[in-house]
């Protein structure tokens, strides 16, 4: 099942999940010390830093900047956290900042506390683009180009619903609060519970981006509610840690499990019965875009403020198919 929401916005650079793309990860390019509006020889110089390193998404994210940047002869440097947290995710801000690229794309761990160090880079005169996640007040981007994540919320709600038919209890494992993403998936999948009254939703819980709390956030729930019918996992690792908690209770195939993305972990877990549908975002075309959008803010062409990209349901149906082409990347 493919769901497409409007997808508005520069597209010259042809971008897809599906490209075969070369050479991600061994040809960074160096930072430019000129000025923001000019390419030098080099080519502009684009900065992104991620929410996390070492996650699937992000790392297809960076597949689908580095081919659009190197069709457009620009360079590319690529940075993230070891953690989720505005804490670890400034410094690198900072960093970037002071090396004066002449673009930033940026997945914000939070919507306010990355506020400040985003807004020192657009004041420093580097062009910012919001990746992903975005900011409580985001009017220093130039752009902000995300999936449509409270729909893939209503969508995941739609999946459980039309497993379990009768109804029963329902449970979201988030991240952390205050990461517009996952809040506003977890928000359309309460929205879409809310509407139909054979469910009962438990509330979210928020596993921080750790497969292990989230195993254990669901073994105990499931002790406390051996009746709960069907979960969302709002992001990657909750919903890997989603999958080992339901085994680990030995409710595999019993409770649904319905999980945002789609790195190579989840859709085993997909193959092997235990999840039963996966959300998988377009991450590498939301790079793609994320580098058309700095480049032409960079020009002095037109940029668009909102692009919304789509999503796949993979299912055991299509994973052969269009849902295994979906399927993140784990290098470039
Ligand atoms: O779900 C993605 C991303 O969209 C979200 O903002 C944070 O988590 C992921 O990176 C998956 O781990």
């Amino acid at each position: 099942m493919k769901w497409k929401k409007s997808a508005f916005g520069i597209l010259a650079l042809g971008a897809s999940s599906a490209l075969v793309l070369a050479g991600c990860s061994a040809d960074a390019g160096t930072d430019s010390n000129g000025d923001a509006a000019a390419p030098n020889e080099d080519g502009y110089s684009i900065a992104f830093v991620q929410g996390v390193a070492g996650d699937e998404f992000y790392i297809t994210m960076e597949c689908g900047i580095r081919e659009a940047a190197e069709a457009a002869g620009a360079t590319v440097t690529v940075q993230g956290p070891q953690q989720f947290d505005p804490t670890l995710q400034r410094p690198i801000v900072d960093a970037v900042v002071a090396s004066q690229p002449d673009a930033l794309l940026i997945a914000p761990t939070d919507v306010t506390a990355m506020a400040g160090p985003i807004q020192a880079a657009a004041d420093a005169g580097i062009q910012v683009v919001l990746v992903d996640t975005t900011l409580e007040d985001p009017s220093m981007a130039v752009s902000q180009i995300s999936s449509d994540n409270f729909g893939g919320g209503e969508a995941a709600f739609a999946a459980i619903e039309a497993a379990n038919p009768e109804g029963g209890k329902v449970l979201v494992v988030s991240v952390n609060p205050g990461i517009s993403t996952t809040d506003q998936r977890a928000a359309g999948f309460e929205a879409a519970a809310a509407e139909n009254p054979a469910f009962e939703s438990l509330g979210v819980e928020y596993s921080e981006n750790n497969p292990a709390l989230a195993a254990q956030i669901v073994t105990a729930a499931l002790q406390a509610n051996p009746d709960i019918v069907g979960i969302f996992a709002a992001n990657l690792f909750a919903a890997e840690g989603t999958a080992t908690g339901v085994q680990q209770a030995g409710r595999d195939g019993e409770v649904t499990i319905v999980g945002f993305d789609a790195g190579p972990a989840q859709v085993q877990q997909l193959r092997d019965g235990v999840v039963q549908a996966l959300v998988a975002q377009e991450p590498a075309s939301i790079g793609a875009q994320g580098v058309a959008q700095a480049l032409a803010a960079l020009e002095g062409e037109p940029t668009e403020e909102i692009i919304q990209t789509g999503f796949t349901i993979i299912t055991a149906d299509n994973i052969d198919g269009e849902g295994g082409e979906a399927a993140y990347r784990s290098s470039c």
